[in-house]
C-alpha cells in the first residue's frame, strides 16, 4: 500500500532533547496541542499510536455488525440510513489511521496487525446482532457509548486526534439519534416488536458499559493518559456518566435496563450500577469471545482480496511518477 510521507518520520526519539522536553512540558501544562512537528517523548508518541490505531481498528471491524442488516433492513429508508452509519465508521476509521501516520507509524503497519490478531480493537464489536432491533440498540448503547467517551478527546493535547474526534463526535450523534428512533419506533409497535426491542437492549447493556475499559484500579494507562491530557476522564467516571445519561432515555422509551441493582444513591447523586461481568469482558479481550474469530477472519478476507486494488493503485502511482520524471 502506498504510504503518505508522514510515514517517513522517525519512530524513535532523541529522549534527551532538553529543550524539546521543556517546550513540550510547557505545552502540556498551558492545555496547548502537541502538533506533528512538536518534539514529543517516544512514550507518549508511542501511547498515542496504540490509543488512536485502536480506535481506527474499532471503527473498521465496528462496521461488521450492522452491515450484517444492512441486506434485511425493514425498508428503504432504513436501508439508506444504514447504509450511511457504516460508511461514516470507515470514514471514521480513515481519519484515525490518518491522525496515527501523523505519528510515523506507516498504515500498512497498522493494518497487519489488526489482519494478524496482534491489534486490540472494542471488546463490544465481538458480539452478534441477531435482530433489526439490534440496529437500535447498538445506535442508542453502543453510538451513546461512544460519545460519551469521545467528546472530550475532542479536546486531547495532539492535535490531529483532537481534530479528528470534532467531526466524528458530530456523527456519532447522529447515530445515537437514529437509534434511540428505531427503539422508540419499535417500542410505539407490536409486543413482538417491544419484545424485540428489550431482547437487544437486554444484550447491548452490559456490553455497552465495558466499552468504557476496565475499572480504574486496573487502567494501566489512564494514569500517564490523564497526566498528558490525552483522556481527561477516568474509565469509571466516563461510565458513570454514561448510566446517568442512560436511565431517563431509557424511561422515555419504556425500555427496562437489565440491572438488578440499579438504584439512585441520593448521597453521591448518581445511579449506583451492579457489578459487571470483568471476567467475561477478559475472555473477549483474549480473543475467545462469540465472534472474534469471525471478525478477524472476515477482515483478513477483505484486506487479501483487496490485494489487487492496492497493487494496481501502486503500479499507477509509479507510472506517473515515472512519466514525470522523462518530462523533467
Ligand atoms: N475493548 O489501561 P486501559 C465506536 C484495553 S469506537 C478492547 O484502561 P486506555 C464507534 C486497552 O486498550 C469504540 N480493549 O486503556 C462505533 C488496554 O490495552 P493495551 C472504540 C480494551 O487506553 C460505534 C487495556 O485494555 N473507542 O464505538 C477495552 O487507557 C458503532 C487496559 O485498559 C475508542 O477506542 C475495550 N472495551 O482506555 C463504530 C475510544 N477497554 O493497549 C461502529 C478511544 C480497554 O494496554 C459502530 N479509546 N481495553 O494493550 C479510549 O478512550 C481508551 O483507549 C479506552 C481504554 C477507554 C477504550
Amino acid at each position: 500500500m502506498a504510504q503518505s510521507p508522514t510515514a517517513q518520520v522517525p519512530t524513535t526519539e532523541i529522549d534527551d532533547d532538553p529543550d524539546g522536553r521543556a517546550r513540550f512540558d510547557e505545552l502540556i501544562a498551558a492545555d496547548s496541542r502537541i502538533e506533528p512537528r512538536d518534539w514529543m517523548p517516544a512514550a507518549y508518541r508511542k501511547n498515542l499510536v496504540r490509543q488512536i490505531s485502536q480506535h481506527a481498528h474499532s471503527e473498521i471491524i465496528g462496521m461488521q455488525p450492522e452491515a450484517n442488516w444492512i441486506s434485511r433492513a425493514p425498508s428503504l429508508k432504513r436501508k439508506a440510513i444504514l447504509m450511511a452509519k457504516v460508511q461514516d465508521e470507515a470514514g471514521h476509521g480513515l481519519y484515525l489511521y490518518s491522525a496515527a501516520q501523523t505519528l510515523g507509524t506507516p498504515r500498512d503497519e497498522m493494518f497487519q496487525a489488526l489482519v494478524d490478531g496482534r491489534a486490540r480493537y472494542s471488546s463490544i464489536f465481538n458480539y452478534p446482532t441477531l435482530g433489526w432491533a439490534d440496529m437500535g440498540a447498538i445506535g442508542w448503547l453502543v453510538d451513546g457509548a461512544a460519545i460519551c467517551n469521545q467528546v472530550p478527546l475532542c479536546r486531547a493535547s495532539y492535535g490531529p486526534y483532537a481534530r479528528a474526534m470534532v467531526r466524528i463526535c458530530k456523527e456519532e450523534s447522529f447515530h445515537q439519534r437514529q437509534g434511540f428512533e428505531i427503539l422508540l419506533e419499535l417500542m410505539h409497535g407490536t409486543p413482538a416488536q417491544r419484545a424485540m426491542a428489550q431482547d437487544a437492549v437486554d444484550r447491548w447493556y452490559a456490553p455497552s458499559l465495558m466499552m468504557f475499559g476496565p475499572p480504574d484500579e486496573e487502567s494501566v494507562n489512564s494514569q500517564q493518559s490523564m497526566a498528558w491530557n490525552i483522556k481527561r476522564f477516568s474509565n469509571d467516571d466516563l461510565r458513570q456518566r454514561f448510566v446517568d445519561m442512560l436511565v431517563p432515555q431509557a424511561e422515555a422509551l419504556g425500555v427496562t435496563l437489565p440491572d438488578p441493582d440499579l438504584r439512585f444513591d441520593e448521597a453521591t447523586g448518581h445511579w449506583a450500577y451492579g457489578e459487571l461481568d470483568w471476567h467475561e469482558f477478559q475472555e473477549v479481550l483474549g480473543g475467545r469471545g462469540p465472534c472474534n474469530t469471525q471478525r478477524l477472519a472476515h477482515r483478513r478476507a477483505a484486506f487479501e482480496d483487496g490485494a489487487w486494488v492496492r497493487e494496481a493503485a501502486a503500479a499507477y502511482a509509479r507510472k506517473q511518477a515515472d512519466a514525470a520524471e522523462q518530462a523533467a
